[in-house]
């Protein structure tokens, strides 16, 4: 098992529309379960392949109060929707940032399992807020965009202020070539 790197806002390959997954293999169960560790060791509910630079129509959650029922999606899609609610959301790409972001209360989901299986499953409350929060990610959109223009740029100044401090910030794609 290996825990992935989460981009962070505003980095742009979170824009990054992900392609549908054509082949459920070993090597996609194995980043079903590296995403599955890095979501628990991130104390998060869910995360979207996006997040850790694969895009791909995959995502994972966890919303059980023992963080003991993983489920992983493939190729996700929303058949239906129902009535409206507003949940205070968090993001992993955006740390310490929570805002009010209105959603179905009720959807239903289709798409494939782990072993490339369709299946169908009706969510509410946070398991539908969570997924339609991941299925956002897919489409390289972020719970941020929802909120004024204003709030989002406070928002990108405090992460890069944070960032600096804590003096993590991530070299893209290194090559293997020691620093000088
Ligand atoms: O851990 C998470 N909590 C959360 C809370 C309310 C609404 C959505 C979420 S998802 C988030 C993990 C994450 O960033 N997934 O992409
Ligand atoms: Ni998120």
């Amino acid at each position: 098992m290996t825990r992935l790197t989460i981009l962070e806002y505003p980095d742009p390959r979170l824009r990054t529309v992900a392609q549908p997954v054509d082949e459920v293999d070993d090597a996609l169960r194995q980043l079903i379960d590296d995403m599955l560790e890095t979501m628990y060791a991130s104390q998060g509910i869910g995360l979207a392949a996006t997040q850790v630079n694969v895009h791909k129509r995959l995502l994972v959650l966890d919303v059980s109060e023992d963080q003991g029922q993983p489920l992983a999606l493939i190729n996700p899609e929303i058949v239906a929707r129902e009535e409206v609610c507003t949940t205070q959301e968090g993001c992993l790409s955006v740390p310490g940032i929570f805002d009010d972001v209105e959603r179905a209360q009720r959807i239903r989901v289709r798409a494939l399992d782990r072993h490339g299986e369709p299946f169908e499953i009706d969510a509410e409350g946070l398991l539908a807020v969570c997924i339609q929060h991941e299925m956002d990610h897919l489409e390289g959109k972020l719970f941020v965009d929802y909120l004024s223009e204003l709030k989002r740029q406070r928002i990108r100044k405090k992460l890069e202020k944070d960032r600096k401090l804590r003096g993590t910030e991530r070299v893209p794609e290194r090559s293997g070539v020691p620093a000088i």
